[in-house]
């Protein structure tokens, strides 16, 4: 789930400043120093009171952006010379003999799969810089890590081990004619019946389930879509389609996207998103300055310039999104990691949890609001208490904290639980600041976005991406 800034230029051509407020009703962000904050939680406006006109149009093909192309046979042969990628290495821990198989769509739980806990870790990358620490530091780190860190790493492998087998249903099964809707519930599916969490008695979700909405995004939709309940649209051949999706387990979260088309002429597009953030991922360590990660991502991503349907293309890193640190319960725990050049001298810490994730754009690099609703999610500061002019809000704020804490869901989520004519409690709770409310977020018609997301945890000596798979 992509995290959105406040930004400071001005936006000529829509006039949709994504709100600059909401900031700081933000809550969860404690440490101040950095300077591109997690504007995750802008209610972009709360009107929106029916999301009955979302899921609009998802056709593009106006081909209106024709950024001017250099020199077409140079810039092929740039990017075939310069970008011999290595494969990432993959590290597959198989469980013992004769183990059950999963499904496809994948429907068994993973503790039959592994039945004695120990799911597959994720990639080790070395830091490239040696640190040095004081006593003190290395004491405070053991406190936070050693005593539950088997347990805790445990849970996180699960966590990343369903995100792994739920995405190779997407990537070797999902065809064009499948619609949005289907796509996002038959992932919902997935990970509920691997967490063993259907998420239907009531707290049940609290301990395993969707990290956040289901994304499904395509072509110029950057981030933040997911179906209104009931509708999706069908995927076409020549789409471009990014899947976000995370997986918590009693709060840890698992966030993890990729993006995927039909059709060869996008190769380089998801080639440069994935080198980015990549990239990023190298780049990211203790005692990095997000700055330092930042400049990195916005070089590699920059590096490429990309052919699509004869066009050629710069790739621009979006500047409005950016990558996040997790906290428990927080998809975005307060640090945020721009793709773009900044100053922020903020640093990673041993222990954290980062979604190292980035996002290009053939079109202006920069999201604007959509039509329609993505998702919800309780105010991390807002007291239990609260008074509430309406009963059925009051009814809809303890369905919430009883069944999703502070993780973001959708209105299909409600659905599922059997909730309805709840859209004016829902409003009211958006209204008194309780909720926040999640726009969709579009680059201009006619563009292309791809993401490339995954989660790691900065351990002692080493960092683990933990939702590294052979597929991204
Ligand atoms: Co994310």
């Amino acid at each position: 789930m992509g995290s959105k800034t406040p930004e400071t230029e001005n936006h000529r051509d829509h006039g949709d400043s994504p709100s600059a407020d909401g900031i700081s009703r933000n809550g969860g962000e404690p440490r101040g120093s950095h300077n591109s904050r997690d504007g995750d939680g802008c209610v972009g406006d709360l009107v929106n009171e029916d999301d009955s006109d979302d899921d609009d149009d998802k056709s593009n093909n106006n081909g209106e952006p024709s950024t001017t192309s250099p020199d077409a046979q140079l810039q092929t042969e740039s990017t075939s010379v310069k970008k011999k990628k290595k494969k990432s290495k993959k590290k597959k821990k198989k469980t013992g003999s004769g183990a059950k198989q999963q499904s496809n769509p994948p429907r068994v739980p993973l503790s039959e799969l592994f039945p004695t806990g120990d799911y597959p870790e994720g990639e080790i990358q070395h830091y490239t810089k040696i640190r040095t620490r004081t006593a003190e530091e290395r004491h405070n780190a053991r406190l936070q890590f050693n005593s539950e860190d088997g347990e805790f790493l445990k849970t996180y492998r699960k966590a990343a081990e369903v995100h792994r087998q739920t995405r190779r249903w997407v990537r070797e099964s999902v065809k064009p004619g499948y619609t949005t809707l289907e796509i996002a519930e038959g992932i919902e599916d997935s990970v509920r019946a691997l967490l063993g969490h259907p998420g239907l008695e009531t707290g049940d979700s609290l301990n395993g389930g969707m990290g956040f909405p289901t994304g499904v995004c395509l072509n110029h939709e950057v981030a933040h879509y997911t179906p209104s309940p009931g509708k999706g649209v069908v995927v076409k051949q020549q789409d471009l389609m990014t899947v976000d999706f995370g997986v918590h387990i009693n709060g840890w979260i698992v966030d993890s996207a990729f993006t995927m088309a039909f059709e060869p002429t996008y190769d380089d597009l998801l080639a440069a998103v994935k080198d980015a953030t990549n990239t990023g991922v190298k780049t990211a360590g203790i005692d990095v300055r997000i700055s330092d990660v930042s400049a990195a991502i916005q070089e590699a991503m920059e590096s490429w310039e990309v052919e699509i349907n004869g066009k050629t293309y710069p790739v621009k890193p979006v500047r409005n999104l950016t990558a996040h640190d997790i906290k428990h319960w927080h998809i975005h725990g307060g640090k945020s990691i721009p793709f773009v050049k900044n100053s922020d001298q903020t640093k990673m810490e041993e222990g954290e949890i980062f979604a190292i994730e980035t996002f290009g754009s053939t079109g202006r690099g920069y999201t604007r609001d959509d039509v329609g609703m993505y998702g919800y999610g309780l105010n991390y500061d807002v007291p239990l208490t609260t008074s509430l002019p309406l009963a059925s809000a009051k009814r809809l704020h303890k369905t919430i904290r009883d069944n999703f804490s502070t993780i973001v869901f959708c209105r299909r989520y409600l659905d599922r639980l059997g909730l309805d004519r709840y859209l004016a409690g829902l409003n009211c709770l958006v209204q008194h600041g309780i909720v926040e409310a999640y726009k969709p977020l579009a680059d201009i018609e006619g563009s292309y976005s791809a993401q490339f997301e995954h989660t790691l945890i900065l351990r002692e000596t080493h960092k683990e991406i933990l939702s590294r798979g052979d597929d991204y």
